[in-house]
């Protein structure tokens, strides 16, 4: 049988050298890190050897239907003793500021395996399999488990039906849909849970979270122009609703892309006094990793996002001018 990836072999070698074997989940973790790492931790430990799982930030209460998701540790990297593990696995971080949520973060001198989807992944370690073509990294580490031999137990399904459901917002964004549904299909078939991800992932929002999310949507505006919308948010507004998470994803992955005519859409957020954090999504002719690049972040051609510092008007001003200027 040929492999789906040619790194598959090495990495497996690695991961039987090592013994002790510290995972990356990425800042803001979404389900796809945290998906894809539990998945391959699993498959580590079965092979009889420890695993600890470190990220930058704290994974929200809801991803407790995964086991051992609990078991996460919060840690700030740049501090965090790398001395007792023999290899670091990175999934789903293009860079080193995602891995550990700091510009001053130095890489650990540990064999490193970077597993990646992002186009803008610019990572040098030992080993990188990196997939643009995924639609998440989940999908990959599928493709490397099938490569290697594993067994896909159903909490090993259920962790990876969870990464791509959230990467690819159940199944709406699929560049090569006959294959991901068919991977959904074999997880499923393998006990995947499918009604817990819809429980806690998607019908376990906060009251204050869907009005927060229908004062964006009212911002939102048409630019006829260059065919783009746009919804912004000031900190103060935002605090009058207790500050939610995900509210910016929310108007990203399920509103951005569902207006007439607009090829993309901006949704721009002060999440912090003077700082704002911009996510972006396009229907597929406007690149919007271009977009996020200038701004010093990454993505992919129909999802990306940045953050940018500076009082709010002047800075969404400053956003949308680019934008102008870069879609006319
Ligand atoms: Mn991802």
């Amino acid at each position: 049988m040929s492999l789906h990836y040619p790194e598959s072999k090495q990495i497996l070698e690695k991961i039987k050298g090592a013994q002790r074997i510290v995972l990356n989940v990425h800042r803001k973790p979404d389900p796809d890190t945290v998906g894809s790492s539990l998945a391959l931790s699993y498959y580590i430990q079965s092979l009889g050897k420890e695993t600890t799982l470190v990220c930058p930030n704290k994974i929200g209460e809801e991803y407790g239907f995964l086991k051992q998701a609990t078991k996460i540790k919060t840690v700030s990297l740049s501090t965090f003793d790398f001395s007792p593990y023999d290899l670091f696995i990175i999934l789903d971080s293009s860079s080193w500021h995602m891995v550990a949520d700091s510009h001053n973060f130095t890489p650990p001198s540990l064999p490193t395996i970077i597993i990646d989807h992002h186009k803008t992944n610019n990572l040098e370690v030992e080993i990188k399999l990196l997939d643009i073509k995924a639609p998440a990294v989940g999908e990959i580490v599928y493709n490397l488990l099938k490569d290697i031999g594993a067994d896909i137990d159903a909490d090993t399904a259920t962790a990876l039906f969870t990464a791509i459901a959230g990467d690819t917002v159940y199944f709406k964004h699929t560049p090569h849909p006959a294959q991901t549904f068919e991977i959904a299909t074999k997880l499923l078939e393998k006990g995947a849970r499918q009604d817990l991800y819809i429980q806690y992932m998607t019908s376990n929002h906060p009251l204050s979270f869907i009005k927060c999310l229908g004062k964006m949507l009212e911002h939102m505006e048409y630019d006829a122009e260059h065919k783009f919308v746009y919804a912004a948010m000031p900190f103060e507004e935002y605090e009058t609703y207790g500050k939610p998470s995900g509210v910016k994803d929310a108007v990203a992955n399920e509103f951005l892309q569902a207006v007439k005519d607009a090829e993309f859409g901006v949704a721009i957020l002060e999440g912090e006094k003077d700082r704002l954090f911009v996510s972006l999504r396009s229907k597929g002719k406007v690149d919007v990793s271009t977009i996020a690049l200038h701004f010093g972040g990454g993505g992919h051609k129909v999802a990306a996002g940045f953050s940018i510092k500076g009082e709010f008007m002047h800075s969404v001003e400053k956003i949308l001018s680019h934008i102008r200027t870069y879609n006319s």
